[in-house]
């Protein structure tokens, strides 16, 4: 591991000059330590925000298509240095270096959408009520955007906001997870060395600040930057968006998920079970889309649990482990109360379950100071209120249903609602699942983890409204204005036909 942190930390040039002691960064890989930094003061983090607005309003009068050049020239840093940089991402939040390539792969895709709208920033033309007058929607940067990012995450949901913040003519102040500042601190060394040949790119385009919650919250109150980007739980949302409303600011929210996949009796089970093993024990059960329940028709229920259940038995006796090691697919949890939160989950529905099967530390010998677990899953008569909650773990709850009807009712029965999929071979009970899911995301035979770039991404209820990343997201980057135009040479008509004749 030294060597390849060596080689990944080299993606901060200068590391040295943001060493301190007040935040320690440990990898969830084995525990050691990778740097100590030091965090920003509130003065610091002013001086920021004060630095963000000038060159927010340098940069939103370069036009859109040379401002999507600069997230193109990224797009060809992240290229050239992606295996450096997903391993950085692994041994920073211990997802296997796979999906670390596939975190950074989802930057450049969303670089390569942000070119493209660089020159689709398209507003409407409206037809008037009035004898010669026009009307007109135009899209303008909005300012400096604050995006904090959460540790599951740490590199792509940072591009999804910067790369559409940049195009539409935005500057950027990014405070990552404090569990993840060095890939952070990675990404904004490799985009301030494209800024430095891009002489239209002010100073101070994009910044990290390095902290905690003190910090993010300094940001959040601060009514110089007028949209919040927050991607966390929904405790840290309940906190944000308040904050950012008492001051009118907007906010973008990305909270937590209760994802589930209903199974029909017409299920090709060959196609369910592969998409809930990735939905659920994929990336450790960390995603934000990661599938935690499975709501399964009554014929099909023994089968599927005994499907799962051999599956986990397998993935936890050989594939949990090192997230560098090829063929591991199941990597550490990100900490020690991350592991506690899975033993309470279960320990909370075990006079409800019929069956646990799996569960409990792995590697511990091998790994004191990490927190690898074992997939668990658990078979319920029913939904209760215990797992109405996230947890941000290996747990799959699979409960049975008789009705669609039904099944739609327990799907929709939780706060959360993100990503939901059906896996059915009856189109109409995939029409039927589309129109009633209360979720942002819908999938038909697609697990409801691991969104292409290209569709927006985001939830209701308690996953915060908020939509990021592609279709027409880029709005929430951009002030709106209706303009309208009179070119006659009367005196002009007013709207609604109100006649004021002097
Ligand atoms: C998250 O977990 O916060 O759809 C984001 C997915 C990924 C993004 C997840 N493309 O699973």
């Amino acid at each position: 591991m030294p060597e390849t942190l060596d080689q990944s930390l080299k993606l901060i040039p200068n590391l040295d000059s943001l060493r301190g002691d007040s935040l320690v960064v440990t990898s969830p890989v084995d525990g050691a330590e990778l740097a100590k930094l030091r965090v920003d003061s509130a003065a610091e983090v002013d001086g920021k925000i004060a630095l963000s607005v000038k060159a927010f309003e340098a940069w939103r009068d370069v036009p859109a298509p040379r401002r999507g050049e600069l997230v193109r020239l990224l797009g060809e840093k992240l290229r050239a240095n992606k295996e450096d940089l997903a391993r950085l991402v692994t041994l920073e939040c211990g997802k296997i270096l796979e999906e670390g390539r596939g975190e950074v792969q989802e930057m450049i895709d969303i670089c390569d959408f942000a070119v493209g709208l660089s020159r689709q920033l398209y507003g409407l033309t409206i037809q008037s009520e009035r004898p010669n007058h026009t009307m007109q929607e135009n899209w303008l940067p909005l300012g400096p955007v604050g995006i904090i990012s959460a540790f599951n995450f740490p590199v792509a949901v940072w591009a999804w906001n910067a790369c559409l913040a940049l195009v539409c003519g935005d500057s950027c102040i990014w405070k990552p997870s404090e569990k993840t500042p060095l890939t952070a601190l990675a990404c904004q060394a490799l985009l301030d060395e494209v800024c430095q040949t891009f002489p239209e790119a002010p100073k101070g385009l994009s910044q990290v600040i390095v902290g905690t919650v003190e910090q993010g919250t300094q940001l959040v109150e601060d009514a110089r930057v007028p949209l919040i980007s927050a991607t966390g739980s929904t405790r840290m949302g309940r906190a944000v968006g308040p904050k950012v409303a008492a001051r009118f600011g907007r906010s973008l929210l990305e909270l937590g998920g209760n994802n589930a996949i209903i199974v029909t009796e017409s299920a090709d089970l060959d196609i369910a079970i592969p998409s809930i093993l990735f939905g659920s024990v994929g990336t450790a059960g960390q995603r934000c889309t990661s599938t935690r329940r499975v709501i399964v028709h009554e014929s099909l229920v023994d089968e599927v649990f005994a499907k799962l259940s051999s599956a986990y038995l397998q993935i936890g006796e050989s594939k949990v482990g090192s997230p560098l090691v090829a063929g591991t697919l199941v990597g550490p949890l990100i900490d020690g109360p991350a592991f506690e939160g899975m033993e309470s989950a279960l320990r909370a529905v075990e006079s409800e379950a019929e069956a646990i099967v799996g569960g409990g530390r792995a590697l511990e010998s091998e790994f004191p100071n990490a927190f690898y677990a074992k997939p668990a899953v658990v078979k319920l008569k029913a939904q209760t209120p215990t797992i109405h909650t996230e947890t941000f773990a290996p747990i799959t709850y699979i409960i049975p249903y008789r009705t669609l009807e039904e099944a739609l009712r327990i799907h929709n029965e939780v706060p959360q609602g993100l990503s939901s999929a059906i896996m059915t071979t009856d189109v109409r009970d995939a029409e039927t699942f589309k129109r009633y899911s209360d979720c942002g995301i819908a999938n038909v035979n697609i697990g409801t983890s691991g969104a292409e770039i290209g569709g927006a991404f985001g939830g209701e209820k308690e996953t915060g409204g908020g939509r990021e990343s592609g279709s027409d997201s880029w709005k929430a980057y951009m002030r709106r204005q209706t303009s309208t135009t009179y070119f006659g040479r009367e005196k002009p008509a007013l709207a609604q036909g109100i006649r004021f004749d002097v």
